[in-house]
């Protein structure tokens, strides 16, 4: 019957919600917020109110005609020392960078005194993922196999009344 399939329907909905969930945890932050990355900011604030976890992205959004970003190491991001251009990220004004391992990473302007003198700099701490992304997602798709068996059944049980 319609309602039995429908049933079927919103069960497998749940299981595929559920399989995705594994991978949907992560978070995309954009860097100072409504703000973006600009000048006259405290990304120190901002960082300090955050829980990074490894899989999060940063977004940098900016003026691009303005500002620019570097990633740095500790020791820079304390001098406000600015790696050689070539190693500036894609000025597109709109930079996502995956915070791909635990640990800390740095990123500053490279746009002269606006790391020492406008505060665009920015460290971050990621903390490792809380659960391993393949075990989460054995654990759902273990609880998505055995149910399987259980959704043909139901599924051919509407076939059958139609
Ligand atoms: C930042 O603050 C400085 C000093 O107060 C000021 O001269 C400058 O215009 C400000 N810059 C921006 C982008 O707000
Ligand atoms: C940071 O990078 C600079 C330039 O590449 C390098 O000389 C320095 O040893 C690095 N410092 C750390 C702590 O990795
Ligand atoms: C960073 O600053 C410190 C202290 O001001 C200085 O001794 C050191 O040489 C600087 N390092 C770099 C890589 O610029
Ligand atoms: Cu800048």
């Amino acid at each position: 019957m319609a309602s039995l399939s429908g049933a079927a329907v919103s069960l497998l909905a749940i299981f595929m919600v559920l399989q995705l969930s594994s991978v949907a945890m992560a978070t995309d932050y954009m860097v100072g917020d409504d703000r973006g990355w600009t000048g006259n900011y405290s990304y120190a604030d901002w960082a300090s109110k955050i829980n990074f976890v490894v899989g999060d992205n940063l977004v940098f959004k900016y003026d691009n005609t303005k500002h620019d970003v570097y990633i740095v190491n500790g020791t820079m991001f304390q001098n406000c020392t600015v790696p050689d251009k070539n190693q500036v990220l894609p000025r597109s004004g709109y930079n996502v960078i995956p915070l791909n391992s635990p640990g800390k990473s740095w990123y500053i302007c490279g746009v002269p005194n606006h790391c020492e003198k406008l505060g665009m700099k920015l460290a971050v701490n990621a903390l490792p993922n809380a659960a391993p992304p393949e075990q989460k997602s054995a654990a759902s798709s273990l609880l998505y196999s055995a149910s399987l068996p259980f959704f043909v059944a139901m599924l051919a049980a509407a076939t059958i009344s139609v």
